[in-house]
């Protein structure tokens, strides 16, 4: 069978895996979220990283399917783990959505029964997008974003800083949390320039009543400036690398 066919049996096959990355909150390093990462465990090439088949489901539309499989995972993982040790679960969790979702009209009710299935509350999900998604036709997506806000879940703009837009969504798209790209992280250390940049942007978010998260925190002196900058949250392989839900709840999980 070819990567296509193959990837289309996957889903069905029950191949596909939730890997979940912690996001810590500032300054206790306190895990507060995770992101919720797809993997493709495939029996003939082994796992596979979201690189070498996204841009395919993105072309042959199944990301719709993948997408749906991982919020349900995600939101079923997260709300088994609240329930069985509330004290050291994420209290939030947040999935990545492909363009695609945006121009599909049953988004909403999709992600009303993934809340309503699982019994996650609304609150604990945040649904991340990217910057240049949401300024493909800033009506139509205000609209959807508005819809889901309104069944109380969260919305993220992912990999901020790299679309070539205008700040003027910020006005116009609601929106929670904004992820800064992990490239504004990376030559931070002895970047004074850089760093300026990264704290006007942690301001910006703030003073527009958004939770920040600075994204690819790989060492601990870009930890240390984040936290002077008053960053409240990061995500990046210093803090914890994406990795199976039981293992990172095993992580968690401090032995008595
Ligand atoms: O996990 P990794 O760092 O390899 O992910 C690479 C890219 O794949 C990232 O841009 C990430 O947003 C994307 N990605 C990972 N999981 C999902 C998913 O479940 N759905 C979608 N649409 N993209 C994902
Ligand atoms: O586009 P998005 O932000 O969803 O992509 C998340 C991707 O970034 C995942 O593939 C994840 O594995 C990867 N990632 C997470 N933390 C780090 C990090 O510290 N460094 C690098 N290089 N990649 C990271
Ligand atoms: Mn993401
Ligand atoms: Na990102």
């Amino acid at each position: 069978l070819d990567q296509e066919s193959r990837l289309r049996e996957a889903v069905h096959r029950g191949e596909l895996r939730l890997h979940l990355q912690p996001v810590v909150a500032l300054p206790d390093g306190q895990v507060s979220g995770a992101e919720a990462l797809v993997r493709w465990q495939d029996p003939e090439r082994g796992l596979q990283q979201p690189g070498s088949f996204i841009p395919l489901a993105e072309e042959t539309g199944m990301i719709i399917e993948i997408d749906r499989w991982i919020l349900l995972e995600a939101c079923r993982t997260i709300r088994r783990w609240q329930e069985e040790s509330p004290e050291s679960a994420p209290a939030w969790v947040s999935v990545n959505l492909s363009a695609i979702h945006l121009d599909l009209p049953d988004l909403t009710d999709h992600v009303a029964y993934a809340l309503a299935t699982t019994g996650l509350s609304p609150h604990c999900l945040v649904l991340e997008l990217t910057e240049t998604v949401m300024m493909r036709d800033l009506a139509v997506t205000s609209a959807r974003l508005e819809e889901l806000r309104e069944l109380g879940v969260k919305i993220a703009i992912d990999d901020f800083g790299t679309g070539y837009s205008s700040l003027g969504y910020l006005r116009d798209i609601p929106v929670d949390v904004l992820k800064i790209d992990r490239s504004f992280i990376t030559g931070l250390v002895g970047n004074g320039r850089q760093q300026e940049l990264v704290s006007a942007i942690v301001q910006l978010g703030h003073t527009l009543g958004l939770r920040v998260v600075a994204e690819g925190v790989e060492e601990a002196e870009q930890l240390t400036l984040l936290t002077v900058m008053g960053c409240k949250y990061a995500q990046g392989y210093h803090l914890g690398r994406p990795e199976p839900a039981d293992e990172l709840r095993a992580h968690l999980t401090v032995p008595a």
